[in-house]
């Protein structure tokens, strides 16, 4: 069977699971919210890593349905952490960009959301700059009426490509997720340092919140906290992990 046979056997099959990466209030260390990351259960190889397996998905035709899994699977965990005592945490997860070019995005969001009985806050959609630029802009309306509704929308990799400032004035966003290229030399390199400040300055004049991501060490944490920056991502809080896992780290601090 070739990879691209595998992966529609593979949904039905119920072996795509999510793990949650911890997002955390630098001020405070409280897990705020999650970033669903996709993994891929596999009865032979064990667990995939999105490295081995997202390309082909990306160009597959059941890729909106995978979205859609994506979306459901996110907002039922948030619904069953709250359940077990544990607050809401806002969960975000990657859209694909054939997901948004499905057309029924909007709606089946708001459905999940729904059924549910999450608040829409509680869900953030992570868009790359690849999805926004190469998205007409009618293209994005679902991006807009979610928005209308209250779910976040997060920009990802935010810094790294070339329309981010145009990009600003043309979507409906919450959130920049500053990259981690920028982060991962903060206390060496003047112009990343420079960088991470001008993002905190933009996204300021422009009302969005910011996330920075891949922080390792404390240091890198007491700068960024420093300069202003008020939510942060990254192997220092923890990797991507299950659930249960995750409901521990959150349990611990409540
Ligand atoms: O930690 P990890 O190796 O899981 O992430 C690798 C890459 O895969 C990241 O760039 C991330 O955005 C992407 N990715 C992980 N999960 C998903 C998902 O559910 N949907 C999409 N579209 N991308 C994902
Ligand atoms: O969607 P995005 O491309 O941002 O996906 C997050 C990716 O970043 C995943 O591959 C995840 O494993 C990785 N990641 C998350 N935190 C860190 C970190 O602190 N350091 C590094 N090097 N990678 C990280
Ligand atoms: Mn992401
Ligand atoms: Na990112």
């Amino acid at each position: 069977r070739t990879l691209h046979d595998e992966l529609t056997r593979a949904l039905e099959a119920g072996e795509f699971v999510l793990h949650y990466q911890p997002q955390v209030a630098l001020q405070t260390g409280r897990v705020i919210g999650v970033e669903a990351l996709l993994r891929w259960q596999h009865p032979l190889r064990g667990l995939l890593l999105p490295g081995a397996f997202l390309p082909a998905l990306e160009a597959h035709p059941i890729a909106p349905t995978i979205g859609r899994w994506i979306v459901d699977e996110a907002c039922r965990q948030v619904a069953a952490w709250r359940d077990a005592g544990l607050p809401t945490i806002r969960v975000a997860v990657n859209l694909f960009g054939a997901h948004l070019q499905g057309g029924g995005l909007a709606g089946e969001v708001m459905d999940a959301i729904g059924r549910h009985g999450l608040p829409a806050d509680a869900l953030e959609i992570e868009l790359t700059e690849r999805i926004a630029l190469h998205s007409e802009d009618a293209a994005l309306d679902p991006i807009r009426l979610l928005h209308g509704e209250g779910v976040a929308i997060a920009f990802d990799d935010f810094g790294t490509g070339y329309a981010s400032l145009s990009s600003l004035k043309r979507f409906p966003l919450t959130r920049l997720k500053i990259d981690r290229s920028f982060v991962r030399d903060v206390l060496t390199d003047r112009h990343d340092a420079d960088i991470i400040r001008a993002i905190l300055g933009m996204a300021q004049s422009f009302g969005l919140d910011v996330i920075a991501e891949g922080i390792e060490t404390p240091e890198q944490e007491s700068i960024l906290r420093a300069m202003g920056c008020r939510e942060g991502q990254g192997y220092l809080y923890g990797k991507a992990m299950p659930p249960q896992a995750l409901a521990d780290l959150v349990a611990r601090d409540c």
